[in-house]
């Protein structure tokens, strides 16, 4: 752990606790968004930019995947999507000089709550080997350097290509060719650690990895149930749509182990009432689920569907799908007192949540990290998929898969090919287009990428945006890995707590943010990407740059690969990065669904991708049709005076980066450092409220994991379980807990114990 911050780097473990709310935005939202922004960008700024968030002539919101509605409202942003933007368009600066001030020994004692606040990143940096500082560098010294490092290592797959999820889908497609043109399929991306248990869990039952539902769909939905997302804090715009859907009538069913403010009521900003009136009550059943509990509560909602007369659509069932019988045999054998413990629910609320589920006639089912960061979270959402397709939801208007994703990009990437185990018809499609022979072996996600690190299997590692030190579990592991590197490289809007964590050589390279103007030989340029249910269209920055010296990311790949590539390569670099339109040209050859892309996305609204189950109800997986899995139900066994924890995010924080230290709706204020517990919990635990305790997590293997000085907080989550905020304990989580399938961190199911803290506080 890091020592003591110093005092312009508050402390984050002496938090005030107030009670939790129960309504989320209105009034208090819209003063905390313009105070938070205006603070980073000044009041016109704030205005001038804010107005062009997700307008068609304007920019994606760089906040969540959540879809745009075909009328944006005027200001179609949420609280959390400006303070996005604010931390993008901020007028502070990282110069040379803050370098020059502030050794890098000093950097990595930094909270990445201060690292973040001292701006945008301006030049080019560069550490030498043993150096104290970060040195400027120039742009074309810099590619020279990642090109010596690239070229001395015994093969391309000792490189490692990281992707956060902002990246446009023009940057990501250049991207995964240049790694491919090199030689290697490391390209691990954030998925890995986010959604890769939903594209495998819906690529095998479905054939496509992606959400089935449109906003229309949501809105004609008789029955939405929100199962593991917080969506006020995460994805506030979608509570407008679920506003929206309960005027229409429909029904929302929330499965959660905390009571979350966003899903009691809404209190919509961008309505009169909602702003000042008591707002739109939205969940009309919560099932406060025990942490893992999902798989064993689906199962049995589907014994009980089985069981019902007539409540299966046999007809469906007949036509599209495969090994019905199998899991009809397995789901008749569920069992009431193993899903009541599993689920720490009561019969009554399950049998109620049949009633809505046979009363309604379309079903959504909308899901994020919550289901995805289990060990068996690929079987959890292979569950849910058994629950639609019993009784044909899936594929009809009104009805369907919500996966609802994080980074609002992190589809587009996938799309683009950003991905360690590419299918063999898209590399096909690169060879066709690019001539060259692209690698065929799987290459490392994240969890592999850190494994290779540390076992110096990788040297060279390289990275599109993101901060993949704080956002990698088991943070001590991975630093240690990343530690071991020759050259780590970041390509970055903002400082954080991988540039800290470097390998033998250290590159910063800064580049163009969303809501900047991009400015290339062919002219101004826009950008596309893909929200969370596959429509793609584009994003126009306007700003005037953070820097003179930024490169967009397309340009930087673009320069890194003609000097790494060198006359190797037959790709027209420099002209992909003088227009941007060029690079659409071969997306559209080489990605499914992309063709004639140029004018496609000249639409105000852009174009929807092809989704075979939503439009056709064809599935492309292995047997041809949907497929009904039979998994065994399992769910996590905690030992006696232990609790189950759950990591996730405060309302002032998008993932790593965090705004403020406060968690408006959970009623937390001034600090991040708590651990949320059952009054009953803690009492059994014979600790108090306020308390400072150490989290210490117990892995099957033996060894332990500490994260010290947590204040313990009074909290009605469900039985047995526990919360905390990610980053900081990540250090809690095994780097080889994963989920099976998927290999994504179990971050939300880590066995800890709480003991009165060992430091003299
Ligand atoms: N403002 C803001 N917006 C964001 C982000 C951000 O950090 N800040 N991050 C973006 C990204 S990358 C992502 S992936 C998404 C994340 O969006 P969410 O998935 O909503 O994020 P988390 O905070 O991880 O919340 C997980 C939710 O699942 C619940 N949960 C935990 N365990 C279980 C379980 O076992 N079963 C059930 N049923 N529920 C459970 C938690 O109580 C919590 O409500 O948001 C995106 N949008
Ligand atoms: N314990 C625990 N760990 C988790 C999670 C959890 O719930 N619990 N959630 C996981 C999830 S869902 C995700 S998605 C990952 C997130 O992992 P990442 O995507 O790697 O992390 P972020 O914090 O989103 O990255 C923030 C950094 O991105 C850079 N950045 C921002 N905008 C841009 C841009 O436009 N271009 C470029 N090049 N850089 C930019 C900035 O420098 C900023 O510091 O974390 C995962 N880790
Ligand atoms: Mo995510």
């Amino acid at each position: 752990m890091a020592a003591k911050p110093p005092a312009d780097d508050p402390a984050q473990d002496a938090p005030e606790i107030g009670a939790p709310q129960h309504a989320a935005a209105g009034l208090p939202a819209v003063g905390h968004t313009l105070r938070m922004a205006g603070r980073q960008m000044g009041v016109r700024r704030t205005a001038l930019t804010l107005l062009r968030v997700n307008q068609p002539d304007g920019f994606d919101c760089p906040g969540c995947a959540w879809p745009e509605p075909a009328k944006p409202h005027r200001a179609e942003f949420c609280e959390n999507g400006a303070k996005a933007v604010a931390e993008e368009a901020t007028l502070r600066r990282v110069t040379p000089a803050f370098f020059a001030e502030h050794p890098l020994a000093e950097l990595a004692e930094r909270s990445g709550y201060w690292l973040g606040q001292q701006g945008r990143l301006t030049e080019p940096m560069y550490l030498a080997e043993g150096d104290t500082h970060y040195r400027p560098i120039g742009w074309d010294a810099a590619f020279d350097l990642v090109a010596e490092e690239l070229a001395a290592l015994d093969s391309p797959d000792e490189a490692v290509f990281y992707t956060s999820g902002r990246t446009s889908n023009e940057a990501a497609f250049l991207y995964q060719l240049f790694a491919r043109e090199f030689g290697t399929n490391n390209l691990p991306d954030c998925s890995n650690l986010c959604h890769e248990s939903s594209g495998a869990a819906l690529t095998e039952t479905l054939g496509v990895g992606k959400g089935s539902v449109l906003l229309e769909d949501l809105y004609r939905a008789e029955l939405i149930i929100v199962a593991g997302q917080n969506p006020g804090t995460n994805h506030p715009r979608m509570l407008t749509a679920l506003e929206r859907a309960k005027a229409a009538g429909a029904r929302i069913i929330t499965v959660n182990p905390l009571p979350e403010a966003g899903l009691e009521r809404f209190r919509n900003p961008q309505t009169a009432r909602g702003l000042v009136g008591g707002g739109t009550p939205l969940t009309d059943l919560f099932l406060q689920v025990r942490i893992g509990g999902d798989q064993a509560l689906f199962r049995m909602l589907n014994r009980l569907v089985i069981e019902r007369e007539g409540a299966v659509d046999r007809e469906f069932v007949a036509a599209h799908t495969h090994g019905f019988a199998e899991f009809e045999a397995a789901a008749r054998r569920a069992d009431w007192a193993e899903t009541l413990a599993a689920t720490g629910l009561t019969r009554a609320e399950i049998e109620r949540a049949l009633e809505m589920t046979l009363n309604a006639r379309s079903v959504v089912v909308c899901w994020a990290m919550g289901l995805t960061q289990h060990r068996h979270a690929v079987p959890t959402i292979k569950e849910v998929v058994n629950f639609l397709l019993l009784r044909g939801n899936i594929g009809r208007p009104g009805a369907g898969v919500c996966p609802v994703r994080g980074h609002s990009n992190v589809q587009g990437d996938r799309t683009m090919g950003i991905v360690e185990r590419p299918d063999a018809a898209f590399l096909d499609a690169l060879r066709r287009e690019f001539g060259f022979e692209p690698p065929r072996h799987h290459g490392f996600d994240v969890v592999n990428a850190i494994r290779a690190l540390r076992d110096g299997a990788a040297r060279v590692f390289f990275a599109m945006g993101g901060n993949f030190v704080a956002a990698s579990p088991d943070t001590e592991v991975t630093e240690r890995a990343m530690r071991r590197a020759r050259l780590t490289v970041h390509v970055s809007t903002k400082l954080n707590r991988s540039h800290c964590v470097t390998g033998a050589r250290a590159l910063i390279l800064p580049t163009l943010g969303r809501t900047e103007r991009d400015v290339q030989a062919g002219g101004e340029q826009f950008v596309t990407v893909e929200d969370s249910m596959g429509v793609v269209h584009a994003s126009r920055g306007r700003l005037r740059p953070a820097s003179e010296a930024l490169l967009s990311e397309p340009a930087i790949v673009c320069r890194l690969a003609r000097r790494v590539l060198g006359a190797g390569s037959g790709t027209p670099w420099e002209e992909f990065a003088g227009d941007y339109a060029r690079i659409r040209e071969r997306i559209a050859r080489v990605v499914p669904g992309f063709e004639d892309f140029e004018a496609r996305v000249a639409g105000p609204r852009g174009f929807t991708l092809p989704h075979a189950p939503r439009d056709e109800r064809r599935f492309p997986t292995a047997t041809g049709r949907a497929n009904f899995s039979a998994d065994e139900v399992s769910y996590p066994r905690v030992p006696a005076g232990r609790l189950l924890l759950q990591t996730l995010r405060s309302h002032d924080q998008y993932n790593t980066t965090i705004y403020g230290l406060d968690d408006r709706y959970r009623g937390i204020t001034g600090g991040r450092r708590v651990v949320l517990v059952r009054p009953a919990d803690a009492a059994a635990l014979g600790l108090a409220d306020g308390q400072l305790v150490d989290l210490t997590s117990e892995w099957t293997d033996g060894t332990e994991r500490v994260a010290a000085g947590f204040r313990l907080t009074h909290y009605p989550t469900a039985p047995g379980c526990a919360a905390a905020y990610y980053p900081e304990t990540n250090v809690l989580v095994p780097l080889d807990a994963t989920a099976e399938t998927s290999n994504t961190p179990v971050s939300k199911s880590v066995v800890i114990r709480l003991t009165p803290a060992a430091g003299c506080q």
